[in-house]
């Protein structure tokens, strides 16, 4: 139940009795979902390349115009299983600006992620930024396509090839996303999607990798699958990095419903832009409209000089009033241990990531927020800059 917009900081109560998450996942078909589900257990088979994993890797291997998709548990595997069948080694370069679970996936393997900074018009890694870290031990790039944004593709191959480096995307967050016209599932050696609950799509927990190589393709299907190539022959190292058939039943309902998946995203990104446009102080990240894009990230800038209140004091006044806004991606994996203990300077050469991350926030959207809702968040926004000072002393 919505109240009033009011400054729950300041004395008022809260504008929402149930809290507004980012990330509240997405429920294409209810009805649907159940009825494959209860067909999964009528048949008995749960796990382990299962009809339905097998449709859901079909199908988006065809959506995305790629030649293999092979799902997975969850993203982070995906990327460490990539990352060993790509063969890198030694260092990689990956931005700061991105989830830990990118560098993770390099450092759990003992590889080293060196953190190179990023664009700060895209939050992306800045191309001209990469060779001054490359050193004889670099063997890849792995470069994430922030907020479903396309990194830029082609300036990223041509370092790539050039220096002799493989080139990975974590495309965790752009499932459905487009570059130049072509979808992104088909760039560098091999792509990486989430299906983690709060990703625009959900299979519960999940991933997919997909790739054109079909040599990497079959290492990759083994691999995730302890490098078993028929019954008691295992002919390769492995792990379990198997999709189960529910995490497919809910992964391909929601692919059904992508459309309205993304019209829900979009009404939404387009009501927060209207509400908005009235604040200066507050800058809305923009998606390229002549792309396909799932508008799953409302990413606003704060700048603190015309607002009388930084990105941290507007979190505690919306989390005040129970809209749970996120400040990814909130230090930068550089300030995250182990890299924090492991490389203490890095924080030198990504002075864009630090000022970015400083004043980034993301605000909740997807199919739990309404129109109403985005309005009533924009006016506790307005509210709180036009009354600052009042709001960041009962802050202090
Ligand atoms: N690369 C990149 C660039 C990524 O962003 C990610 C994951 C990965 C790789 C790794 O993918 P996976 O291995 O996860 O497939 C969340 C997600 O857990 C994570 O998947 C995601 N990125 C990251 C950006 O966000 P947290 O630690 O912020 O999650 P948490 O538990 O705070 O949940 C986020 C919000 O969603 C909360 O307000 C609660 C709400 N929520 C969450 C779940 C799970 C719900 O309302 N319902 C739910 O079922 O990391």
């Amino acid at each position: 139940m919505k109240k009033d917009s009011v400054i729950a900081i300041l004395g008022g109560q809260p504008a929402f009795t149930q809290s507004l998450h980012v990330g509240r996942p997405n429920i294409a078909n209810r009805e649907r979902f159940l009825e494959r589900t209860g067909e999964m257990l009528d048949r008995r088979w749960l796990s382990n390349n299962g009809p339905l994993v097998q449709e859901f890797e079909q199908r988006i291997a065809e959506f995305l115009r790629v030649k293999h998709c092979i799902c997975v548990c969850n993203a982070t595997i995906g990327l460490e299983i990539a990352i060993r069948a790509a063969d890198l080694k030694g260092e990689v370069i990956v931005p700061s600006f991105t989830f830990v679970a990118t560098a993770h996936a390099l450092q759990w393997q003992e590889i080293s992620p060196v953190f190179a900074d990023m664009d700060p018009a895209t939050h992306n890694l800045d191309p001209a930024k990469i060779e001054r870290h490359i050193t004889p031990r670099t063997t890849g790039i792995l470069a994430t396509h922030v907020w479903g944004r396309p990194c830029p593709v082609e300036v990223l191959a041509e370092i790539a090839q050039r220096r002799g480096l493989k080139l990975m995307l974590d495309a965790a967050h752009a499932f459905g996303c487009s570059y130049r016209g072509r979808m992104i599932g088909g760039f560098g050696l091999a792509e990486v999607f989430s299906f983690h609950a709060t990703k625009f799509l959900n299979s519960f927990e999940g991933g997919a990798i997909t790739t054109n190589d079909d040599t990497l393709a079959t290492k990759i299907r083994l691999m995730t699958n302890f490098g078993f190539a028929g019954y008691d022959n295992v002919i390769h190292l492995g792990t379990n990095g198997k999709m189960t058939e529910v995490c497919a039943a809910m992964g391909l309902t929601n692919l059904e419903g992508i459309k309205d998946l993304v019209a829900v995203n979009r009404r939404n990104y387009e009501a927060y832009r209207t509400g908005l446009a009235s604040i200066p102080s507050m800058t809305l990240m923009t998606y390229d409209p002549t792309e396909r894009g799932n508008y799953q990230y409302v990413v606003v800038e704060v700048d603190e000089a015309t607002a009388g209140l930084n990105r941290d004091e507007l979190v505690r006044v919306l989390h005040a009033e129970n809209v749970l806004a996120r400040k990814y991606f909130w230090p930068g994996c550089h300030r995250m241990e182990p890299y924090r203990s492991l490389y203490p300077y890095a924080g030198l050469l990504l002075p864009e990531t630090e000022r970015v991350a400083a004043r980034v926030m993301v605000l909740p959207t997807g199919m739990a927020v309404t129109v109403e809702m985005i309005s009533t968040i924009c006016g506790i926004m307005r509210t709180a800059f036009t009354r600052s000072t009042a709001v960041r002393s009962a802050l202090a």
